[in-house]
């Protein structure tokens, strides 16, 4: 690490504020060019203590960047991990108010809901799939409160991953009989589909996202608790949305969800 629980604390406040105030930041590494990998999720872990100590609690995990369309998107080649708290969550079918967002975009994701812990390293594909309760289709709102949605992966990472929001829905699936490489992806807004794509688009199979966190967490000593939510990533590239736009994803075989922007 290179940079001291001061500077830490201070950018994790100066991030959090972006987020409960609305307003776009500089990408932090301007300032901080020596920052490492550690000091990007201590910053993160930090936006998380500060949440925890609101009262605020952990209700899910995610992977992000791991797909060709998301890195092709946003210029960079790793994934990356975060964290989602209890307020991002929105119900199928309800109202996100979009003013209380800075830039927001959706995803299609494939979402995974874990029955046993699984840790690292050496997760793979195999032991996801045989922890997994059930897959559901998951819509995730991101907000970078990054100017212009543009960062390095640092300062992705600090800012927990442009998290903001994440609607869940469509039918609780076991992974048993279905290919999860092979399940098509259809995100329509307003009614017209605006990204198409299938689940082997993340990592090749969206297990191996899964597996990836496991190795992340295991490499620090922590593991994927059972019956943990985890979100594997945007299939597509993420579509920006305005105010009065409908969005609905569905997934093969996992049925619907949707959301509205108001
Ligand atoms: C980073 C978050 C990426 C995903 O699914 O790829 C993410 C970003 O693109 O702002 O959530
Ligand atoms: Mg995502």
């Amino acid at each position: 690490m290179n940079l001291n629980q001061q500077t830490i604390a201070g950018l994790a406040e100066h991030l959090e504020s972006a987020e409960l105030r609305r307003h776009e930041v500089i990408k932090i590494t301007e300032a901080h060019p020596e920052m490492d990998w550690d000091d990007a999720y201590a910053i993160q872990a930090e936006i998380l203590r500060r949440k925890l100590a609101r009262g605020h609690k952990v209700v899910g995990l995610k992977a992000g960047l791991t797909s060709h369309g998301k890195m092709k998107q946003m210029g960079v080649s790793t994934p990356v991990f975060g964290w989602l708290v209890d307020y991002f969550s929105v119900a199928d079918g309800g109202e996100i108010k979009h003013d209380q967002l800075i830039h927001p975009k959706v995803e299609p994701e494939i979402v995974f809901v874990t029955k046993k812990a699984l840790k690292g390293p050496g997760c793979h594909i195999g032991a996801v799939l045989a922890a997994t309760d059930f897959v559901m289709p998951g819509i995730e709102i991101i907000d970078s409160r990054y100017k212009d949605f543009k960062f390095d992966l640092k300062s992705v990472i600090a800012d927990n991953c442009s998290s903001t929001r994440f609607v869940l829905g469509g039918q609780m699936t076991p992974v048993a009989g279905l290919d999860l490489r092979t399940l098509g992806v259809v995100m329509e807004k307003n009614g017209e589909p605006v990204a198409i794509g299938a689940g082997a688009a993340v990592l090749g199979h969206p297990a191996a996202a899964i597996a990836a966190l496991a190795n992340h967490l295991g490499a620090r000593g922590e593991e994927i608790p059972a019956g943990t939510m985890i979100l594997s990533g945007g299939v597509t590239e993420a579509i920006a949305v305005n105010p009065g736009d409908h969005i609905t994803l569905r997934i093969q075989s996992l049925g619907s969800v949707s959301t509205r922007f108001v």
